[in-house]
């Protein structure tokens, strides 16, 4: 199933015709580089172009009013003058004879991307569309947006295809005022956005772009605004956000369709966010949004106009959609102080209407707040006390093309044990050589003989070696001892090639482990298993008591530990591991299998007991990058395996940045 690209020529035809400061940023070369990048790069060629359509009156009217559709119809025939004072009723936008129509394209390209993803035409897609919408309102224009196309696009999706749950998922670095009034008390659309905000000083300057506009009446908890105080937000502010709000609550809600207003004004270089987030973050945000709604996934472009730093998000963006393996996520160093307040006020205002968050520590915002009045109001800031936060310079390297590997996903099969489509078989030709031999039975068999699993493990060495040479993306292999074949691995990768491996295990407590001194391995291990020793840094045991069998909890564990440690990790392979008395239901280790996907390039290798065989068509099939299949809303984490998750991220916070939430290092017992 592929990805739709929804463009048409006909929404660059029209600009600015007459001096405004404030507007002159908005110019259809954003589009066309856009749409020229995608060309370049061969990646519109490989999507399915699907033609826009002019949006009907009808489906303009599921969120704008009569007067205000009649109003906007009248602006192909008004003069220039007429034009000017039209828009003069209207903040930060501005209107041309031709843009009634490219309005009517934009909404009309969302519709026709929803109706490509919902009739299962494709399983994903992107419009590029101007004008952009999510600041349009009911009755008007607003922000460059003249009808809001993702907002007209939530309703159209609700009631044709009878959806009970849409997410949108803003990450423009302006709020979307007109997305959260349309739905702010709709508990159907769940709204999250995060915006440049600095304290209401920034444009829209609007009171309800707080964390604490949270939605109202039945749709209360519905709307997450995220404010950014400071600009030069990075990419471990972005995805420290994603990880410790949106997934949780995203996977809590269990949307039937995401809908992301895509602006990449967010993106480093850009004159109106200021931010440094480098264009690759999208690559991974998109991927973290690609196993909800079983991958139905409409992206739908809003802001951006760095006309370099545009293009290149762009091309991260639909590269993923596409289902490339994602790209390293290298120099993750942890959140700033001021996005760790935002992320604090947030879940704090959240914390009553999501039970992933109903642990997050309840430190009053309120302190938050006089701490942060004093800081800014008071003498200059001590030295080291100031933040380091700046605009970034508008310098960076041009993304990596992501290549992907010839072969995607290969497996290790015993004879008679099929393998699944597009899949490759592997095995090993080459022939390790004596020393090799010795050397493996040494350390793996010392007592044993047996030339069958000797043999796996000189074959499992080889295709770690062509994983890491980007010969192979990932890997599934069923082996009869899994503890020898994970050490084989670990070990090779860490030791031999000196490459960072991060070891995932699900199941039983394994009884051989690989060591985890050289700091080159981290073993994160889930079981059932009562652990309390203090490990180190490398060494996470998870215990979840009542078994994996808690999927809320076991999902809680993977979006907000798992997922930032292997972030700031940044493994070269992740072997993930499912011992024989694996609890996890399916379609959580499947959720796990997807998300670990965006780590260390896709290279994933994972281990599998023989008698596990009946799970390698769906991890397969994961490993390929195919969306996992919905958990369902998720129900409160059992109480027990919360407090575990919690207790863990607050030991490791010190070491692993991206786990904190909290400016004081510890919400419980201010230990800095
Ligand atoms: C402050 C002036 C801000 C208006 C900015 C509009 C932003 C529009 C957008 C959209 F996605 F809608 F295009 N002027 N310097 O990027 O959010
Ligand atoms: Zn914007």
């Amino acid at each position: 199933m592929g990805t739709a690209l929804i463009y048409d020529e006909e929404m660059t035809k029209y600009k600015l015709l007459w001096v405004d400061p404030v507007c002159k940023i908005e110019v259809p070369e954003r589009l066309t580089v856009s749409h020229q990048a995608l060309i370049k790069s061969g990646l519109a060629d490989r999507c399915v172009s699907v033609p826009v359509r002019e949006a009907t009156d009808e489906d303009i009217l599921l969120v704008h009013s009569e007067e205000y559709l009649e109003a906007v119809k009248k602006t192909p025939y008004m003069t220039l003058e007429d034009l000017q004072v039209f828009t003069l009723k209207y903040g930060d936008v501005y209107f041309h004879p031709n843009i009634y129509h490219c309005a009517k394209l934009a909404a009309g390209a969302a519709l026709q991307l929803v109706d490509s993803v919902m009739t299962g035409k494709v399983r994903n897609g992107m419009a590029l569309v101007r004008p952009p919408g999510h600041h349009s309102m009911r009755s008007a224009a607003n922000g460059f947006c003249v009808f809001n196309n993702v907002a007209i696009a939530a309703r159209y999706a609700k009631q044709k295809y009878d959806l009970k749950r849409v997410l949108i998922v803003d990450w423009d670095i302006h709020h979307g005022q007109g997305v959260q009034y349309c739905f702010e008390d709709d508990p159907s659309v769940l709204y999250f956005s995060w915006h440049r905000y600095e304290h209401q000083k920034f444009w829209p300057n609007l009171r309800e772009s707080d964390y604490d506009a949270v939605g109202k009446d039945k749709g209360v908890g519905f709307n997450v605004n995220v404010p950014w105080n400071k600009v030069g937000m990075t990419n471990s502010d972005f995805l420290s956000i994603f990880c410790h709000i949106l997934l949780p609550v995203a996977y809590e809600f269990c949307p039937d369709l995401v809908l992301v207003c895509a602006g990449f004004d967010s993106a480093i270089g850009d004159p109106e966010g200021e931010m440094s987030a480098s264009p690759d973050v999208f690559a991974h945000l998109t991927h973290l949004l690609m196993n909800l709604a079983g991958g139905k996934l409409c992206a739908v472009l809003e802001g951006g106009y760095n006309l370099t730093s545009l293009p290149q998000s762009v091309c991260q963006t639909v590269q993923t959609l596409l289902g490339d393996p994602a790209p390293p996520s290298a120099n993750l160093t942890g959140p700033c102080r001021s996005a760790l307040e935002t992320l604090h006020c947030v879940r704090s205002a959240h914390l009553p209407y999501w039970s992933c968050l109903s642990h997050a520590a309840e430190l009053p915002t309120s302190d938050v707040s006089t701490k942060r009045a004093k800081l800014t109001e008071g003498k200059a800031p001590q030295a080291g006390e100031e933040e380091k936060k700046s605009a970034a310079v508008a310098e960076w390297p041009e993304p990596p093309r992501r290549v992907p590997p010839p072969v995607r996903t290969a497996a290790v099969l015993p004879d008679g044990v099929a393998c699944p489509d597009r899949c490759q078989r592997f095995s090993s030709s080459e022939d390790p050589g004596p020393a090799t031999v010795r050397k493996l039975r040494e350390t793996f068999f010392r007592d044993a003989n047996d030339g069958g699993a000797l043999h796996t493990l000189v074959t499992l060495t080889a295709l770690v070696e062509k994983m890491l040479k980007n010969e192979v993306g990932s890997g599934l292999a069923l082996v009869s001892n899994v503890p020898a074949a994970l050490a084989c691995a670990a070990r090779h990768v860490a030791a031999a090639l000196n490459k960072r491996v991060l070891v995932v295990c699900v199941g039983d407590r394994m009884e051989v482990i690989p060591g985890t001194e050289d700091g080159k391995t981290v073993l994160v291990q889930f079981s059932s298993h009562e652990s309390d020793e203090q490990k180190g840094k490398y060494e996470v045991p998870v215990c979840l008591k009542k078994g994996c069998s808690d999927v809320p909890g076991f999902m809680q564990a993977v979006l907000s530990l798992l997922l930032p440690l292997g972030y700031e990790f940044d493994p070269s392979l992740v072997l993930l591991v499912r011992t024989a008395g694996c609890e996890v239901c399916d379609s959580a280790w499947q959720q796990l299998t997807g998300l670990l996907q965006g780590l260390a390039q896709g290279h994933t290798l994972v281990l599998m007991h023989e008698e596990e065989k009946s799970h390698v068509a769906t991890t397969v099939s994961r490993l390929l990058g195919d969306a996992a299949p919905p958990l369902g809303p998720l129900r409160a984490p059992l109480a027990d395996h919360m407090e575990a998750v919690e207790r863990i991220r607050h030991r490791l916070q010190t070491e692993w940045k991206l786990l904190q939430t909290t400016t004081t290092g510890c919400g419980e017992c201010g230990e800095s």
